[in-house]
C-alpha cells in the first residue's frame, strides 16, 4: 500500500536497519527498541493487522521466519519473546501487521 510506512520500508524506499529479507516477509531494527535486541518482522504483503489476517499459508510463512529470524540470524540463544499488538486496544500504533522479536536480557514478565 503505496502510503503505508512499513510497506515503504520493506520496499527500500525508507532507510532500515535491515537484518533478513526474503520473497515473503523482511526484517529490520526497531528504531525505539525495548530490548537489547528488538527487531520487527514484517510480510511483504500488506495486511493491516493480525484480525484481518485470514491466509494460514501467509500466517505460517510468517511465524517460521520469525523463528528463523531469531535463532539463526539473531542468534538469540538464551531465548527470546514474540508478541503481536493487535489493533487499538493492544496497543498497536502502525497498521502493517509485524511481530516483534525481543531478547537479548531476561526479559521480566
Ligand atoms: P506497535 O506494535 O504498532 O505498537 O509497534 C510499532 C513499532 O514500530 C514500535 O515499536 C516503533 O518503535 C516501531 N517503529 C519503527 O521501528 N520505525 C518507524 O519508523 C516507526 C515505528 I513510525
Amino acid at each position: 500500500m503505496s502510503s503505508c510506512l512499513f510497506c515503504k520500508i520493506a520496499a527500500g524506499d525508507i532507510p532500515s536497519g535491515k537484518v533478513y529479507e526474503d520473497d515473503d516477509v523482511y526484517a529490520f531494527r526497531d528504531i525505539h527498541p525495548k530490548a537489547p535486541t528488538h527487531v520487527l518482522v514484517i510480510p511483504k504483503t500488506h495486511i493491516a493487522t493480525l484480525s484481518e489476517a485470514n491466509d494460514a499459508a501467509l500466517l505460517g510463512t510468517l511465524m517460521e521466519r520469525v523463528r528463523f529470524i531469531a535463532d539463526q540470524v539473531l542468534e538469540l540463544a538464551d531465548g527470546y519473546r514474540v508478541v503481536i499488538n493487535v489493533r487499538e486496544g493492544g496497543g498497536q500504533e502502525v497498521f502493517h501487521l509485524h511481530v516483534h522479536i525481543l531478547g537479548g536480557k531476561k526479559l521480566p514478565f
